[in-house]
This record gives structure tokens, C-alpha cells and sequence, in this order.
């Protein structure tokens, strides 16, 4: 609970079972409800996560967005937080954005991974999101440094009306420019810093990257079916956790 507000952890695992531990270390008692969405995992990543008191939903269908579409519906916070479950994105900064966010009004905040400079992150990675970040503008006029990072800030409200079409990492940059093009919705983009990783990657650089520029134009040119919002409107969004 933070100044009256419910929090939810939303955390994708495709094998993390060794960094849920590190994110449990230190993660504030200000979060109320954490889930992990579990991917047939074939280490023990459940097992890790229930050890730690945390909600696990089990989804058989693969992909970094759908995972996450399956967590933000179970999440009941007034906010949620998402992250990776690797250990990479500090959970000591929870607090700050959560104070800007109230300061400020702000309704959804984007982390920034590039403004930390020394980041464990290679060429092509920085390359890669440079050339997403450059189409994020061209395509749909927003202007953000990290288009690719994973861990955002928001109120809870903002499901009812946002287009979550992405099943795959492009779930990433949807939901920003869901967020950023949303009428009369404050976003703002913040620097945290940023870890080396606990176990291994998911991401296939080529493979995601030219999917996740395809996807950019395939959202502009309205090729893709507008689907149900992942918390009805008329939900009553007060729910307990
Ligand atoms: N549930 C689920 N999680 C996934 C899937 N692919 C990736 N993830 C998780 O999504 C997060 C981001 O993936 P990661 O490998 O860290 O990508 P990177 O940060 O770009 O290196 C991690 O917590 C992964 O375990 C998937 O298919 N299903
Ligand atoms: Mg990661």
C-alpha cells in the first residue's frame, strides 16, 4: 500500500529461477499483491515463486505479451509495476516512481534503461532499440528513449482502455504507445539504473527486433483486430488485493 493506493508486481518467467530471489531480496513491503506468470517453465520457477508467497498463474500459451495480458487481468492494485523476473530493473526505485507519479499526476511512467550509461547491454540491443525508437516517432509521434524497456508504472484504470493486441515482446512497445497516444492520459518516461541479467536471455535480437519494427507498421496501418480490454470499464477497480 502506498499513500492509500494498492500495489501489484506483474512479473512474465520463462525460466527465472534464479533471479526471483534476487527481486524478492529487496523488493519494498509497499507492494501488496505480486504474480508471476509462469510459461512452462521447465526449471522451478513456480516453486521459487510460491516459496516466496507470490501468486503464480500457469499459462500454456507462449509469448512475452501474452503472458503479460494474463497477469495484468488477475492484477488488482490500484497501480501496477511490472518488470522482467531476471533481477534486471531495480525494485528500490518503486517508491520514487510511485512519489512522481502522485506529485506529478502522472497515469503512466515508462523506465528508461539508456540513461545509464555504464548498462550491461550490447550494440546491437542499444542498435536495436535506437532503430525501434526512431520508427516509435516517424510512425506514431512519440518521442521516448527506451521503447523496448519492460518496466512501467501505471494506473490500473488505464486496461479498460488500452488495444493490447501483441502476444510477442512487441507487448513492449504496444503498451507505451497504447499509453502515450490514450487522450487526456499523463505518461512520462523516467531514468533507472539498470543490472546484469540472472540467467539467460529470452530475447532473439534479429528474430524479435525485425518482428517488433514490423509490428510498429502493421499497428499504423490498422492491420490488426481491436481486441477486449483486459479489465472491463464498469469493473469495480476498488477491489480489494
Ligand atoms: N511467461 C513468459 N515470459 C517470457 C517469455 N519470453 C520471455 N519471458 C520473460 O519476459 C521477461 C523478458 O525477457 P528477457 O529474456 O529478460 O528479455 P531481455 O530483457 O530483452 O533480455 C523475462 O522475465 C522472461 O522470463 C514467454 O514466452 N513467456
Ligand atoms: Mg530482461
Amino acid at each position: 500500500m502506498y499513500r492509500a493506493k494498492t500495489i501489484s508486481l506483474v512479473m512474465p518467467c520463462l525460466n527465472e529461477e534464479k533471479g526471483l530471489p534476487q527481486i524478492a531480496r529487496d523488493l519494498p513491503a509497499i507492494v501488496d499483491q505480486v504474480i508471476v506468470v509462469d510459461n512452462n517453465s521447465t526449471d522451478n520457477t513456480a516453486a521459487v515463486a510460491r516459496s516466496l508467497g507470490w501468486t503464480v498463474i500457469p499459462e500454456t500459451r507462449r509469448g512475452y505479451g501474452r503472458a503479460y495480458k494474463t497477469g495484468l487481468a488477475a492484477a488488482t492494485g490500484d497501480v501496477i509495476v511490472t518488470m522482467d523476473g531476471d533481477g534486471t530493473y531495480p525494485r528500490n526505485f518503486i517508491p520514487v516512481l510511485l512519489d512522481v507519479m502522485d506529485d506529478e499526476n502522472i497515469d503512466f511512467i515508462s523506465c528508461d534503461r539508456t540513461g545509464h550509461k555504464d548498462r550491461p547491454s550490447s550494440f546491437l540491443r542499444v542498435f536495436g532499440n535506437d532503430v525501434l525508437n526512431v520508427f516509435l516517432f516517424l510512425l506514431y509521434g512519440i518521442r521516448i528513449h527506451d521503447s523496448q524497456s519492460g518496466m512501467w508504472v501505471f494506473k490500473r484504470e488505464l486496461l479498460t482502455r488500452m488495444n493490447l493486441t501483441s502476444d510477442t515482446m512487441a507487448f513492449s512497445e504496444e503498451i507505451k504507445l497504447e499509453a502515450f497516444t490514450l487522450p487526456n492520459v499523463r505518461c512520462k518516461e523516467l531514468v533507472i539504473y539498470y543490472k546484469e541479467r540472472h540467467g539467460e536471455s529470452k530475447l532473439n535480437i534479429w528474430r524479435d527486433g525485425f518482428a517488433n519494427l514490423a509490428f510498429l507498421f502493421r499497428k499504423r496501418l490498422g492491420l490488426l483486430q481491436r481486441v477486449e480490454p483486459l479489465i472491463a470499464r464498469d469493473l469495480n477497480l476498488k477491489s480489494k488485493v
